[in-house]
């Protein structure tokens, strides 16, 4: 039904993923150990254990992924069927550089990339590419402790240096840290090593101060690689990604008003030092009452000024909700304690809030407050999958929640003014969810056979969604 709003010539419809979560292949092509390797299966009850190394006896899922390493080519022949331009995934640092921090890169990994870009190219679809997706060297987490040493500055600018001239020309789009600003969840060790790639156990004193100083660390490494980008390729554009949940306030209460705002700041001031060059006011002030501080070297401003990235780059899958309490006068946001229901939203079997009018507030929210072109990266439905007999699934849920957002993304676009350079769904192709470590969690148009073990003939099959958004790219949004 031609319902929607068609996107602008050249706009990027897609799909995304990351190199851990299908690629497999994690000892193959001499990859060294990342921190997903060392991350065990959960589920929806149980949540991933990271273990001090690879143990025997213990499950890892991202050692198989769904096999892209070795199927590429027939998956990516699925995409150009679907009328993707373009294919968001990362490059495995440890495929470059095993450890992370040594002098030359390992050729085989580099060769994996150029063939697999190579193979994109030639079905028309241009790579977007992540530098840092979750999938960190666990050597630098180990022997540095992750971000919060300096040196990891510039062990990243060199690893973004050697594939910034070796994909030179097959590459235009680029992001540097996925999703940077999870780690305001610093009171989960998940996240902690996720993002900021620090081990330690939950509970352990000085989190929060160690995540200000990682990301911080992140951000000059980020503004860096931006400038050094440029000089390799005035064409290169380099992105933010930033986890985009708006927060409301759970009512009109002046209190909850200021408690949501405060909640916005805490968790997107990331993308003001990215886009903006700028701490915002309220974050020094936040950190000196609370005895924190950041270290930073003397030209540390002067270099996030100088390294504004040229879009943000953001995923959407849903909103938040957060109040005030009586105990909480000074408005401090904690992630892990101070959301709530929003009784007007539903929510997907992993609790996940469903607001497509969230997202067209949020795009309109990030251009007011950044003025960057913005890139969604990542959007898309994860739910329990049944395969038919023949192959098929029919995921009219996963139809409804894709109808839902594209409308208000195109709404954004066509009637607020956003400027969207694209839009790439998640898990375009069924694989690891990151979060659970669980196959059940399927985001796919491609639904692969493989459970939660790795068991499964790995075969690819098209589900009912796959059909419909080939629908929606060929009239560039218009059929909904
Ligand atoms: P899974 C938290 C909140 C929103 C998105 O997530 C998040 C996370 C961290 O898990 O992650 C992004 O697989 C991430 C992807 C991930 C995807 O969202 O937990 O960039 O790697 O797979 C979906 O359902």
């Amino acid at each position: 039904m031609a319902e929607g709003y068609k996107m602008p010539e050249g706009f990027l419809w897609g799909g995304a993923v990351a190199a851990h979560q299908l690629e497999g292949g994690w000892q193959e092509g001499g990859k060294g150990v990342s921190i997903a390797d060392i991350m065990t299966a959960g589920n929806k009850d149980t949540p991933r254990r990271v273990t001090d190394g690879v143990k025997d006896g213990e499950v890892y899922p991202n050692h198989w992924g769904i096999d892209f390493y070795h199927r590429y080519p027939e998956d990516i022949k699925l995409f150009a069927e679907m009328g993707f331009k373009c294919f968001r995934t990362s490059i495995a640092w440890t495929r470059i550089f095993p450890n992370g921090d040594e002098a030359e890169p390992n050729e085989e990994g580099l060769k994996f990339y150029d063939d697999m870009f190579d193979e994109l190219l030639k079905n028309g679809v241009q790579p977007v590419i992540t530098l840092s997706h979750f999938e960190m060297p666990y050597h630098l987490v180990k022997e540095y402790g992750g971000w919060t040493n300096r040196k990891l500055i510039d062990f990243f600018v060199h690893f973004a240096e050697v594939v910034f001239k070796r994909y030179k020309g097959k590459v235009k789009y680029w992001m540097t840290f996925n999703e940077i600003n999870n780690q305001t969840t610093w009171d989960s060790p998940h996240h902690l090593l996720q993002d900021s790639a620090i081990k330690v156990d939950e509970g352990t004193e000085g989190m929060e101060q160690m995540m200000y100083q990682a990301a911080h660390n992140e951000c000059v490494a980020s503004a860096k690689v931006v400038q050094l980008g440029h000089k390799i390729d005035p064409d290169y554009q380099i992105g933010a990604m930033i986890a985009m949940c708006p927060i409301y306030p759970l009512t009109a209460k002046p209190e909850d008003i200021m408690m949501a705002e405060r909640a916005m700041q805490t968790r997107y001031w990331f993308g003001d030092l990215q886009a903006n060059g700028e701490y915002p006011a309220w974050l020094p002030k936040y950190l000196a009452r609370n005895n924190m501080k950041i270290d930073m070297e003397p030209d540390d401003l002067e270099t996030l000024k100088n390294g504004r990235v040229d879009y943000v780059g953001f995923s959407y899958y849903m909103s938040f909700t957060t109040k005030y309490t009586d105990d909480n006068a000074d408005y401090v946001y904690t992630e892990s304690k101070d959301l709530v229901s929003n009784p007007y939203v539903q929510k997907s079997d992993w609790g996940w809030q469903i607001d497509p009018v969230g997202l067209r507030y949020a795009m309109n929210w990030m251009t007011d407050r950044w003025h960057k072109p913005l890139f969604i990266v990542e959007n898309g439905f994860g739910a329990y999958d049944k395969k038919e007999a023949d192959g098929s699934v029919h995921d009219d849920y996963r139809v409804k929640y894709f109808h839902d957002h594209i409308l208000e993304m195109e709404k954004a676009v066509a009637l607020d003014g956003v400027d969207l350079i694209g839009y790439t769904p998640w898990g375009c192709i069924d694989l690891i969810s990151a979060s659970t470590g669980e196959m059940a969690k399927r985001y796919g148009f491609i639904y692969v056979d493989e459970d939660d073990e790795g068991n499964g003939s790995l075969e690819r099959s098209k589900k009912d969604s796959f059909d419909w958004y080939k629908n929606v790219i060929a009239s560039d949004g218009e059929n909904l």
